[in-house]
């Protein structure tokens, strides 16, 4: 059976799928989307991925044409309409068709997109070993030129971060802000441990307000860790008892080496093996 897409109000099958090339989705990565996880048939975090998208949409003056509870309908139909147990689902909300200028205004008929797919893991083995990250010379975007909180569908900022990543063969980029300061990964959040305590830069930093880092700073207090929001240099990823990545995809990610420099003893640390486990205790009660 062929994969069933939504878009604003029906599903296509995937061949035939298609918006307007005059969609300023198109034209200028003028939009907004979430990734979500669903485990057990269920999306995850659903509540708070709304949340982050209607937050997004409200910051560039985008009205989503559906409410929140048609959208949350909308996505759990197309995963129970594709049969998908654990798997990850992409919403997304497009400007809609206008003519070929910048001005939203002379759009019309926002695009709501939705689908609900298979996701390949980065491999297992990743996972035990952990990965290798290197720091980037593109930084993250200015918050005051196009704020990282918002999700828009121009990811030229975080593409071009990762090729440099590609390029060095490292799995991930290591992104600072305009202060050159420790901001995020291309597609994850960052934290590390150092004497027990959890520490992650905060949303001052420029960075996309991850999902999955809120839920782990949870997880980590109630394993009884410290957990400060605070401003990060790359002095402080290289001296890390540990350090992880978080994000839908990813969920929870060791890193041993950035910039060459092994972090720990070069293996997956105790308290991210600990939050690991947790993380995967409640996706699994999903
Ligand atoms: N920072 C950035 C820049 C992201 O894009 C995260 C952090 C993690 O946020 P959540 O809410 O997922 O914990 C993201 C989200 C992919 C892919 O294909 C990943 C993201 C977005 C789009 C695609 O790997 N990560």
């Amino acid at each position: 059976m062929s994969l069933k897409v939504f878009i604003s109000g029906k599903f296509y099958d995937k061949e035939d799928a298609k918006i307007s090339v005059f969609d300023h989705g198109l034209l200028y990565g003028d939009g907004v989307f979430e990734g979500i996880r669903s485990y057990g048939g269920k999306p995850f975090c659903l509540e708070e991925h709304l949340d982050r998208l209607y937050d997004s949409a409200r910051a560039i003056r985008l009205q989503i044409p559906m409410s929140r509870q048609e959208l949350a309908e909308a996505i759990r139909e197309t995963v129970r309409i594709n049969g998908i147990q654990d798997g990850y689902i992409r919403v997304l909300v497009t400007r809609g068709i206008g003519d070929l200028g910048l001005d939203p205004n002379k759009t019309a008929n926002p695009q709501v997109i939705i689908i609900a797919d298979h996701i390949q893991l980065y491999p297992e083995e990743l996972y035990e070993k952990g990965l290798r990250i290197v720091t980037v010379s593109t930084v993250r975007n200015h918050p005051n030129a196009l704020s990282p909180r918002i999700k828009s569908l121009n990811y030229l900022n975080n593409i071009l971060a990762q090729m440099e990543a590609t390029d060095a063969g490292a799995a991930e980029a290591l992104m600072l802000n305009h202060l050159g300061e420790v901001a995020e990964c291309s597609g994850d959040n960052i934290f590390i441990v150092k004497d027990g305590a959890l520490y992650t830069p905060p949303k001052t930093a420029g960075i996309l307000v991850g999902i999955t880092r809120n839920l782990v700073m949870k997880l980590a207090r109630q394993a009884g860790h410290e957990v400060y929001e605070t401003t990060l240099v790359r002095h402080d990823i290289y001296t890390a008892d540990e350090c992880f990545l978080t994000g839908t995809a990813a969920e929870i990610v060791p890193v041993v080496e950035c910039d060459g420099r092994v972090i720990g003893d070069g293996k997956p640390g105790p308290v991210t093996r600990e939050l690991r486990a947790r993380f995967e205790r409640l996706t699994r009660a999903h």
